[in-house]
């Protein structure tokens, strides 16, 4: 089956096919519903998943807990969150939106172990945008060369000619969260909202955060004020206009740091990934905007259910960070040029309206 399709795509999806036919995704057999692997990047050991499985380490028929208090229990989970908003009270960086952008970016920064960073996420549930692709279907489709990322984490798909597919997007986001979030420096703080900026001298120096229930019901109650995070760098990574989204370059323009919030244009794929990534950039000293945040301050396109943008641009973020705190980075010339870079992204995205 994957070699009748492997053969049908090379048939009939080349570079220049893909924008000339009417047909422009995997072919589904009447056969089998579910599509087929066509290339995995990820070896599958058949004889593997068809042995029985080795029986677990206890007896299922006469299972028994060790004994606990209920007090240890509550104990533990707040000595370590406590501790931790101890120690993340002054932090490397603060990240905000654990969407696809922020995940990416945290996923990179931590990369270095002497980088300390708090991840703030309004949602109980991390991941934003990317448990599911567009209009609530599952695959997420990523394009050339963002894939190179997915091999990275270690996540399969589809290979077709100029893009890839994820047969499921939280298959995406659940592996970079179970590698970000295993490591020593990193904590994610969900269920908090950042509701504003610590602003000196014109640099953002942290945020002002609060339980996201508290963050929603400030019209309900009587005053409930807020908390604090210093950090040297924040990355903004909310998303695009909604409730919580655009949430830190809506506060900029707020408070007179930015001149506007254009708000994100009409959907182009093929010029909204290329834009985002470029126009990704410490917008005022001490706050990097990554992901559909992006398109919102820039007046940017939107790109639609890609998602390698996101990842891109995430990743690019992280070496803006690393950049900020003095630390290697991959984008230490390309920064040299930015307001050129700034000027012919702003143009491009122009000329993609007109
Ligand atoms: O809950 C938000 C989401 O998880 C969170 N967030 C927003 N404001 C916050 C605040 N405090 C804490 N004030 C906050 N958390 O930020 C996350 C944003 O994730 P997202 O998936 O919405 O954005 P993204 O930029 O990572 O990915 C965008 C994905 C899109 S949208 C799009 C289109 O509309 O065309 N196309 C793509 C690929």
């Amino acid at each position: 089956m994957a070699s009748t399709i492997t053969s049908f795509l090379s048939a009939k999806t080349t570079k220049a096919s893909l924008f000339e036919s009417s047909f422009k995704g995997t072919q589904l057999t009447p056969s089998n519903v579910s599509i087929p692997s066509v290339r995995s990047n990820a070896k599958q050991n058949l004889s593997a998943s068809m042995s029985a499985p080795s029986p677990p380490p206890y007896d299922l028929r006469n299972f028994k807990f060790d004994p606990i208090r209920e007090s240890i229990v509550s104990r533990e989970m707040t000595r370590r969150y406590m501790t931790d908003m101890n120690t993340f009270a002054d932090t490397d960086v603060v990240i905000v939106g654990a969407g696809s952008a922020g995940l990416s970016c945290a996923y990179e920064l931590s990369k270095d172990p002497s980088v300390q960073i708090a991840i703030i996420e309004q949602s109980v549930s991390p991941g934003g945008g990317a448990w599911l692709g567009g209009q609530l279907f599952s695959a997420m489709v990523v394009r050339k060369p963002a894939h190179l990322f997915l091999d990275e984490l270690g996540v399969a798909y589809d290979e077709l000619d100029n893009y890839v597919v994820v047969k499921h997007a939280a298959l995406f986001t659940s592996t970079i969260m179970s590698k970000l979030l295993a490591r020593q420096n990193v904590k994610l703080f969900n269920a908090v909202a950042v509701e504003d900026l610590i602003v000196k001298n014109g640099r953002v120096g942290g945020v002002v955060t609060n339980w996201a229930l508290v963050s929603m019901n400030h019209d309900t109650q009587s005053c409930m004020d807020p908390n604090v995070m210093e950090a040297k760098v924040v990355v903004s990574s909310c998303g695009h206009d909604g409730p919580f989204g655009a949430t830190g370059v809506k506060r900029l323009k707020s408070i007179g740091l930015i001149d506007r919030v254009s708000g994100m244009k009409a959907l182009d794929m093929n010029s909204a990934e290329d834009a985002i990534v470029r126009l990704t950039r410490e917008v005022v000293p001490g706050m990097i905007v990554t992901g559909m945040e992006v398109a919102e301050i820039d007046g940017a396109s939107r790109m639609g259910p890609t998602f390698g943008a996101m990842m891109i641009s995430g990743q690019k973020a992280a070496h803006l960070a690393l950049k900020s705190l003095g630390l290697p980075n991959a984008v230490e010339t390309v920064q040299k040029m930015q307001p050129e870079m700034i000027l012919a992204a702003a143009e491009s995205v122009e000329t993609a309206d007109a």
